[in-house]
């Protein structure tokens, strides 16, 4: 059962002490351009590490119905830009009227999600919104609250939401990840989530089915805690909201087909992901051209450079290029200058919450002119850290404070994308996403004066480990376990590409399936990974309360934020280089909590999980193309307390609907 695959050249393990990636060498070594160019052709024996051997990546498109899915072309309704962003005062805390208590209450939230034609940036294209706006409502709590969120799917594509980092705790099954712990809502279908609030911070909810959010299912999660204010040390006025993201004019399925289709990347090589066109702040873009691929041509290699070293010494530009690589169809719609407009009281000091809800870079958040002091990172409160600029991998938040100390006047907000990521960039791709910041009193249509240079990132990826300290300090356990894993991206045989955890490549179980069924009737008796009962899952069973050490090496020449569902680990190392070394020796006392993190380019991390928590739960790359090939894993916790889960009815019924229709 061995296969031939050609794998993508690896050049060997990455020197560990090589500095971190903010100072990272540009353009010192030699460029090896032949690196780029070799091929090895690696036979990859079945019975490596314990067992797991290479798997078919099959892809279960729902060709068996009549009921076939629908087509982007069937969707008619136009919705204009300000309906689809909707009521703007929702960004702004006070103007919620939102009371923080320590009495629980029951929150009940109706939400239908449709599809429309609509241009967030100046295109129009098919976007998804719940009641009717995208980015959604804010879904706003306290702790000890019950939470219950009614979703009618209105779209003619099944879909699943989940709620970013929430423990879900003894409610696994309301994830909401598609083919793990639910089967999809299915078309004109209903779903409850219901579950208690037992986190609290700045998260947010997006589809979990296929690359959805990327077309405008995403929305912010505010859990408060009746302290929050005396737990960050630091007393604030008001609160307000961004999300950030990077924006694509053109819908995700097209992107993704094109992504994965066989001898083609959507620009360049295949496994160049998609790049995006624009960013976005609450929704609004200043983006206004797309790139629409011409046919499946194959372009020449575009990668980034390496020398011997690993250090990336260039990135190819576009001018370096000969014309062959944006001739056929470039769009631009109409130049829009909408910038997002936020109106705030001077002397008011504001907690300002982010979240990268985007789906490949990472953003670089700014106010001109305004210092921003991080006290909140994934919902873990941390010790006051000044910066000019944070940094925001795909779906890490933060939280600062900022003082309206200046001059009263306007300001410039920006969103950055973090072009490094980028295998290519369309034309005229818009960089910097724009808002305004007026002090009261300022005219309401006042710009900044001028538009400086954009702020530079200073290598600021938040080297977790090293910068940031959790107010609420919590030491952590020794391990009991400990597993490495590393990943890469393979093209296959017949010049498909995946990414792979070892050597497995996840895949949606057939329709109708879910993994929670599956190791609901799975015994395991012991810590291990197995990769047979699940589809092609690579799947740790952990059967008893353990602290487990997941080692994460990476083989690839990309950046990789990497997301841990229902936990906040302790973040044991991060780094360059890889990890194969014994974890119980790290600092134990109070290290950096979080619940998604970076891979840098050939790094690795070691995650510390306390294993409490019953369920099957994904370990993913969150830059969504990567996961759709395939880079992701799952643990499982504590299977004996998953038996005894009774499913809600609507969950089961709905994977009967989609086993029947073959959706
Ligand atoms: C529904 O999913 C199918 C299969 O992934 C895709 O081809 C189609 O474009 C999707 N339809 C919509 C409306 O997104
Ligand atoms: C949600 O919908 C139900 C049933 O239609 C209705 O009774 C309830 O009032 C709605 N709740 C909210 C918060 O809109
Ligand atoms: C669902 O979509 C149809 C058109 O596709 C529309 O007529 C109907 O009003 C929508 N339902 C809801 C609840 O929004
Ligand atoms: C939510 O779950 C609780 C606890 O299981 C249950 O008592 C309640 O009836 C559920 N509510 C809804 C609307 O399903
Ligand atoms: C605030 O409340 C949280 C959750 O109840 C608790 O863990 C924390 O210790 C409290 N912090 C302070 C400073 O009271
Ligand atoms: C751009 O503006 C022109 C003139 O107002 C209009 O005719 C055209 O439809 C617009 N194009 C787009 C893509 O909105
Ligand atoms: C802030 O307070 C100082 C001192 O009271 C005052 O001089 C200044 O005008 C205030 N600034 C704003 C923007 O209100
Ligand atoms: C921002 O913080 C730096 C370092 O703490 C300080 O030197 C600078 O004066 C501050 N700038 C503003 C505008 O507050
Ligand atoms: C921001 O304000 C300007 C000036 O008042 C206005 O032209 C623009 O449309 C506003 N932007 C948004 C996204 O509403
Ligand atoms: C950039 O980072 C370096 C090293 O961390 C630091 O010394 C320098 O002050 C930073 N510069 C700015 C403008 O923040
Ligand atoms: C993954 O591969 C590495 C390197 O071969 C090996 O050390 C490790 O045990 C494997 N992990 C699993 C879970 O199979
Ligand atoms: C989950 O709940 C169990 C039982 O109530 C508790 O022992 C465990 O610590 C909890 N885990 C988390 C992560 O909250
Ligand atoms: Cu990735």
């Amino acid at each position: 059962m061995s296969e031939a695959r050609r794998q993508e050249e690896k050049v060997p393990i990455a020197n560990p002490g090589a500095g971190p990636k903010g100072e990272k060498k540009s353009s010192t070594g030699k460029i090896i351009a032949g690196v780029l160019a070799v091929i090895v052709v690696l036979g990859i024996a079945l019975g490596v590490g314990l067992g797991v051997g290479l798997k078919k990546h099959h892809h279960n498109d729902a060709t068996s119905s009549s009921l076939k899915p629908g087509n982007t072309s069937d969707i008619h309704n136009v919705v204009s830009r300000p309906a689809l962003l909707g009521d703007l005062d929702r960004w702004q805390g006070s103007k919620r009227n939102f009371v923080i208590s320590s009495t629980p209450t029951t929150r009940t939230f109706n939400w239908t999600i449709d599809q429309a034609l609509a241009a967030p940036g100046a295109m129009q294209k098919p976007v998804i919104t719940i009641n009717g706006n995208s980015p959604g409502p804010v879904l706003e709590a306290n702790l000890g609250d019950r939470v219950i969120v009614n979703v009618y799917n209105n779209m003619t594509n099944e879909t699943s939401i989940h709620w970013h980092a929430l423990k879900q705790n003894g409610t696994n099954y309301y994830d909401g990840t598609y083919s793990i712990t639910q089967c999809g809502i299915p078309p004109k279908g209903h779903f409850t989530y219901n579950f208690t609030v037992q986190d609290v911070g700045t998260t947010w909810y997006h589809a979990h089915k296929a690359a959805q959010y990327t077309d405008g299912l995403i929305g912010p999660i505010i859990f408060h805690s009746p302290n929050e204010t005396a737990m960050t040390a630091n007393k604030y006025d008001d609160e307000y909201t961004f999300i950030l993201n990077d924006m694509y004019n053109t819908v995700s399925t097209a992107l993704e087909w094109r992504f994965t289709a066989v001898g083609t990347g959507i620009d360049g090589q295949p496994g160049d992901e998609p790049s995006p066109d624009g960013g976005m702040i609450n929704g609004v873009s200043q983006s206004r051209c797309a790139y629409i691929p011409p046919s499946n041509l194959v372009i020449a290699e575009r990668r980034r450079d390496f020398d011997g070293m690993q250090n990336k010494v260039s990135q190819r530009k576009r001018s370096d290029t000969t014309g062959t690589l944006y001739p056929e169809t470039n769009y631009c719609g109409n130049l829009t200058t909408d910038y997002y407009n936020v109106t705030l009281v001077g002397n008011s000091t504001y907690r300002i919450r982010l979240i990268n809800a985007g789906t490949f870079t990472t953003t670089i958040f700014s106010i001109d002119n305004h210092n921003l002091t991080v006290i909140e990172a994934d919902g873990v409160s941390i010790e006051p850290y000044v910066a000019q600029s944070v940094e925001l991998a795909v779906a890490q938040r933060y939280s600062v404070l900022v003082k309206l100390d200046q001059k009263p006047g306007a300001y410039w907000i920006r969103n950055v994308l973090g072009t490094d990521q980028l295998r290519y960039t369309g034309p005229l791709f818009n960089e910097s996403t724009f808002g305004v910041l007026r002090y009261e009193g300022t005219d309401t249509a006042a710009i900044p004066a001028d538009l400086p240079a954009p702020v530079v990132a200073n290598g600021t990826q938040f080297g977790t480990m090293t910068k940031f300290v959790p107010a609420d300090k919590l030491d952590a356990p020794q391990p009991t376990n400990q597993q490495n894993v590393y990943f890469n991206m393979q093209y296959t045989a017949n010049n498909q590409h995946y990414m792979f955890f070892n050597s497995t490549s996840w895949t949606p179980l057939p329709p109708g399936q879910m993994a929670l069924s599956a190791i609901n009737t799975t015994t395991a008796s012991n810590t291990s990974f197995i990769a047979n009962n699940i589809g092609d899952q690579l799947n740790y069973i952990n059967p008893s309360y353990g602290v487990f050490d997941l080692v994460v090496n990476s083989q690839d020449d990309g950046d990789h934020p990497f997301h841990m569902h229902g936990h906040t680990f302790f973040v044991m190392s991060q780094g360059d280089g890889h990890f194969y070394g014994d974890s119980s020796s790290f600092n134990t006392t109070n290290p950096m909590r979080r619940d998604t993190i970076l891979i840098q380019s050939y790094g690795h991390v070691v995650l510390r999980i306390i294993m409490d928590n019953p369920g099957i739960w994904a370990f993913h790359c969150h830059i969504t193309w990567h996961m759709e090939i395939g880079l992701l894993l799952t643990l499982t916790n504590l299977p004996d307390k998953i038996a005894q889960f009774s499913l809600p009815d609507d969950l089961l019924a709905n994977c009967k609907v989609n086993a029947q229709n073959g959706w």
